[in-house]
């Protein structure tokens, strides 16, 4: 096993139109990251992914980028951007940066040059493609609603955009686009970043027939995730930019399963470091966007013993996730946001930071923020949730307050409302009125609160990390899996060359027994990690307490 320092990191995303707002228009921005990295380094993270911060008309909050090496407005200039650099390395904490490839703006400048003619030098620097029988080529869907084909009568023809028609398709199979791509993306590390997260980078090939799709859910995704270039491309970039710096590359990867991600990760392939994994996110889920689904724990264990043995038996990393700019806080899904938030934040923080892989925490995941109530459907800014409940009205077979509940349940929003830094308006995030509402309960839930408690999440989040660099076998343990088939507790050990964890997490608000007497034979454990204040001894039988976390080493 290879010791990468991407392995042993800890990562902070930070959504900058959410985190802290130093101008007051209400818009978070990079002079505001600046303000707040101290809340950084005392969380001990290592590295800090920024979501992307270029030019944008802000059609998808910067994920429709006008121009690659340019800031947008609101988020500051380069020189801002330069100094958040240095000031972050200065104590050690790694930029990422977030490469948005697979579109573009449609304000991009090469698209504006793209839409003018059939024979502009830019044409096929994006997809074109004549209708069929009246309407668009085929049937593909967009992920934000509708077909994935857009009518441009300038030239008469359809140009390809795999979400908003703001957010045109690039054409990969062009060698001019991916050789402006790598030179972009050269600059940048030429510049000092240390690494990429790269934006549903298995959608880049997209099957050249252009057939139908038949297979269940987005209509086409079988033609234009994980389509027959992929790799090609990958490794092509991968050889001409990054693994000449040694950057460290996360690849954002829908419709990937184990198998899948092996291709991506395995470290002979030389692709990328680890990718960002969805299935472990989809199980309220399962039949789609306007119903919310039972699930059971043990679908979870699986699929996440699954993953685990599939990497690590292959030689291949992944990220460890539960929240991020688009999902819902995990408190509020898998945990309990009532009377056990607390416990539940803290124990759900302790899956991610004992399995395999690198740890990813989102802003306010660390103070266990979570789920909105918006009270009105027009309080939603998200372009997904808003194309969802524009379908959901069009079907009317709900009324608008069904649509209310399941949208404040799955919008992304829950993710971006600003962050919440004490209990002063506007939560100390700005004097003004910010972009998007504020989550009611921030005089509960805030950061100051949390650094005055000892008890609070932000302390038992700092505490965890630091464990993590203290014994190498967190980042480097073999996993194992045990208490297979128990419906309440996850369980599972890590096995290193100095010592070895025991980790066990209760999943439900009942004590639940477990017996691990016939599984292992350790005499002596210390308890280096517990989410309740009374802690607990160690013993191969026994019970946990609702939501409890422990981690043994021995
Ligand atoms: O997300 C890709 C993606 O798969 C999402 O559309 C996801 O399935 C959905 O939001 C879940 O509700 C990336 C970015 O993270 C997202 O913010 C962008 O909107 C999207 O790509 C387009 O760039
Ligand atoms: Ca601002």
């Amino acid at each position: 096993m290879n010791k990468k320092w991407w392995k042993e990191a800890v990562v902070y995303q930070i959504y900058p139109r959410s985190f802290k707002d130093s101008n007051n228009d209400g818009i978070g921005d990079l002079r505001g990251i600046i303000e707040k990295i101290d809340h950084l380094d005392q969380l001990g993270v290592d590295a800090v992914w920024l979501n992307p911060v270029y030019k944008s008309p802000n059609d998808d909050n910067g994920y429709d980028i006008s121009d690659y090496q340019a800031i947008m407005d609101e988020f500051g200039t380069m020189e801002d951007l330069e100094e958040l650099m240095e000031l972050l390395h200065q104590r050690n904490i790694k930029l990422i940066m977030d490469l948005v490839l697979n579109h573009s703006s449609d304000e991009h400048q090469w698209f504006k040059e793209s839409r003018q003619s059939k024979d502009n030098p830019y044409r096929d620097y994006y997809i074109w493609r004549d209708g069929k029988n009246g309407g668009p080529p085929n049937n593909w869907k967009a992920f934000f609603g509708g077909s994935a084909w857009k009518y441009d009568q300038k030239t008469d023809q359809y140009y390809l955009h795999l979400f908003s028609p703001k957010q045109p398709d690039l054409n990969w199979e062009n060698s001019k686009v991916r050789q402006e791509i790598y030179a972009m993306i050269n600059w940048w590390l030429e510049k000092g970043v240390d690494g990429f997260r790269l934006d549903v980078i298995n959608l880049i090939s997209k099957d050249q027939r252009f057939p139908d799709g038949e297979k269940e859910g987005l209509a086409g995704h079988e033609y234009f995730a994980n389509g027959p270039r992929v790799h090609e491309f990958i490794k092509e970039m991968a050889a001409n930019t990054f693994n000449k710096y040694e950057a460290m590359t996360v690849g954002e990867t829908p419709f990937v399963d184990k198998e899948e991600a092996i291709k991506f990760v395995k470290e002979e392939r030389e692709e990328f470091s680890m990718v960002i994994p969805f299935e472990h996110l989809e199980f309220d889920r399962k039949e789609g966007w306007d119903k919310i689904t039972d699930w059971d724990l043990t679908e979870l264990k699986d699929l996440m013993s699954e993953w685990q043995y599939k990497l690590q038996e292959n030689n291949g990393w992944t990220s460890l996730y539960f929240c991020n700019h688009d999902q819902p806080r995990i408190v509020s899904r898998y945990g309990d946001d009532g009377k056990y938030r607390k416990e539940s934040a803290k124990m759900l923080g302790t899956m991610l930071h004992t399995l395999r892989g690198t740890p990813f925490i989102y802003q306010g995941e660390e103070i266990g923020m979570t789920n909105i109530s918006f009270d009105s459907l027009t309080d939603f800014d998200d372009i997904e949730t808003r194309g969802y409940i524009k379908e959901l009205q069009e079907k009317n077979q709900l009324s608008q307050k069904e649509i209310l509940e399941i949208a404040n349940y799955r919008t992304r929003d829950n993710a971006r409302t600003p962050m919440h830094w004490d209990d002063s308006k506007y939560a100390g995030f700005s004097e003004s009125e910010p972009w998007l509402k504020m989550n009611s309960n921030y005089p509960e839930i805030n950061v100051e609160k949390d650094l005055s408690s000892d008890d609070s999440v932000f302390k038992y989040y700092q505490k965890m990390i630091s464990l993590r660099k203290k014994y190498p076998v967190f980042a480097y343990g073999k996993y194992e899996i045990l208490l297979e088939a128990d419906q309440n507790i996850y369980a599972y050990l890590r096995q290193g060359e100095q010592n070895n964890l025991l980790v066990l997490l209760n999943f439900s608000e009942n004590e639940a027994a477990y017996d691990l007497n016939d599984q292992l034979e350790i005499k002596q454990a210390e308890l280096i990690l517990n989410n309740y204040q009374q802690e607990a001894d160690f013993e191969l039988d026994g019970s946990l307490r609702p939501y409890e976390a422990r981690v043994y080493l021995y």
